[in-house]
């Protein structure tokens, strides 16, 4: 390993046993600040309901403060799981009703045959569960506790995971395709500007997303309505994915999105195994997305990995901060992992800014270092790319990632995210996901191979040739 790694930041970071002290009761205040008794709202004034991917890093944080709040977190989301496996990404608070648009009637889930009792939206966001459950398990002590927790959550997970690999393989390629930009959990990437191009954009609706962030840090009017038509457009087809590929105009392989369905088959495996159950099928698929991914999402140009329309075949040329979570693949060519932290570490992400990591090549003339996730840096993508840096052998990026995101934190807050130029914290405060991944950052320290950050092994998948 013989890059020179150059940063322009952080200078010089909070690391005294004090300041982790201060700023670890801090992350558990918040999270008990937004815990409704059965689950953690991200913000109580901008998401006043229990978001999906929300949840599971959640719970990631939670393992740290209360195992029964963690493993409740998790089983709670787990409980509006559809009939088809899909894992909704948002789970309705009845109290919350008007706060937040689309609310539950827009979604009209309990109409649908298979959907639970309680409301939920009709689309996914990123698989991050299973990992969130093999963390509860490995940071519990209740040992017997936490295997009953297992047992119970990892049905759910595995019917989870069925879904995104058969249901939403739509053209049978082996990647999973998201149908909205929601479900990608990188809501206003760049990288769907050129997907969005050319909607019928005409739906008459009231915003409620303004009323706490203001406009300029949230996504634009004509991205809200795409939003709103692709949302209408798959309740219309009835949540149907059969009929996608003919009748909905958003139909994406997303880096982000199967790299972290990857890792979750790791997880899968490793939780099978510590349930005597067969540990191979989630490895074998898991090995499936690898060759996949490689084949459908890397750019050899670019020098990352990028989402791609799978309808046309047409690949985005945005370089985002979703191209480096392939870095969770343990089977990554060494060549393809060099080039990735190649770029991670240039001035196009870390060694362009004093707070990184940037969602969005710094470079770039459409770069906005305010406007949700266009430019700003998120905990949530930091403590991916952490982990994707530690599973790449790269200790020293890793440590360079999360000593800025705990800098961050430190100056600016549990804000939802950060201008990654100057520092400063942006849209919603208290926001529950910057506080429970610190926690998990503050536990692991700084060397590989922490409890808290399982990298399950990757074993040998049986049945496929070596890529
Ligand atoms: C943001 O998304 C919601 C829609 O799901 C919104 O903007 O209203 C995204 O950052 C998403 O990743 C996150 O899960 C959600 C709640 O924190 O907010």
């Amino acid at each position: 390993m013989d890059h020179a790694v150059r940063f322009a930041g952080p200078g010089s970071l909070m690391s005294t046993d004090i300041g982790h002290r201060d700023l670890r009761r801090a992350a558990a205040g918040t999270l008990t600040g937004n815990w409704t008794g059965t689950a953690t709202l991200p913000s109580r004034t901008q998401y006043p309901h229990q978001w999906s991917w929300d949840s599971a890093f959640i719970a990631i944080g939670l393992a740290q403060v209360s195992q029964e709040r963690a493993q409740h977190e998790l089983l709670s989301l787990l409980g509006a799981q559809w009939g088809d496996g899909r894992l909704p990404h948002i789970v309705y608070n009845d109290r919350a009703d008007e706060a937040y648009f689309p609310g539950p009637g827009f979604w009209a889930s309990r109409r649908v045959p298979g959907a639970p009792e309680v409301s939920t939206s009709g689309i996914v966001q990123p698989p991050v569960h299973a990992r969130a459950a093999l963390t509860v398990f490995t940071q519990a002590t209740d040992e017997a506790g936490a295997l009953r927790f297992l047992t119970e959550a990892y049905p759910r997970l595995a019917a989870q995971h069925r879904y995104l690999r058969q249901d939403r393989d739509l053209d049978g390629g082996g990647l999973a395709c998201i149908v909205h930009p929601w479900e990608s959990g990188m809501d206003n990437s760049p990288a769907w500007d050129p997907f969005l191009a050319g909607l019928d954009l005409s739906q008459p609706f009231v915003r409620e997303d303004l009323h706490h962030v203001p406009a300029a840090e949230r996504p634009s009017d004509a991205d809200y309505s795409a939003y709103v038509a692709l949302a209408e457009n798959y309740r219309d087809l009835g949540y149907d994915d059969g009929r996608l590929f003919a009748k909905h105009p958003f139909t994406v392989e997303d880096p982000l999105f199967n790299a972290i369905l990857l890792d979750g088959e790791l997880c899968l495996a490793e939780i099978a195994r510590l349930l005597g159950r067969d540990p191979e099928p989630h490895r074998a698929a898991a090995y499936a997305i690898h060759r996949a991914l490689l084949a459908r999402l890397w750019d050899e140009d670019l020098g990352t990995f990028v989402a791609r329309d799978a309808r046309t075949g047409e690949c985005a040329t945005a370089v985002t901060v979703a191209g480096f979570v392939p870095l969770l693949d343990p089977w990554l060519p060494a060549a393809v992992r060099r080039r990735l932290i190649d770029l991670l570490v240039s001035p196009a992400f870390l060694g362009g800014c004093r707070y990184p990591v940037p969602t969005y090549d710094l470079r770039s003339r459409d770069f906005e270092p305010h406007r949700y996730w266009r430019g700003p840096a998120w905990v949530n993508t930091n403590w991916l790319v952490w982990i994707g840096t530690l599973r790449a052998g790269r200790p020293d990026v890793a440590r360079t990632v999360r000593a800025a995101t705990l800098e961050l934190i430190q100056r600016s807050g549990f804000r939802e995210y950060f201008d990654p130029l100057d520092g400063s914290g942006r849209g919603a405060h208290d926001f529950s996901w910057s506080a429970a991944l610190t926690l998990n950052m503050l536990a692991a320290g700084d060397g590989p191979g922490h409890a808290a950050v399982p990298l399950p092994a990757p074993g040998r998948p049986v049945g496929y040739p070596r890529s």
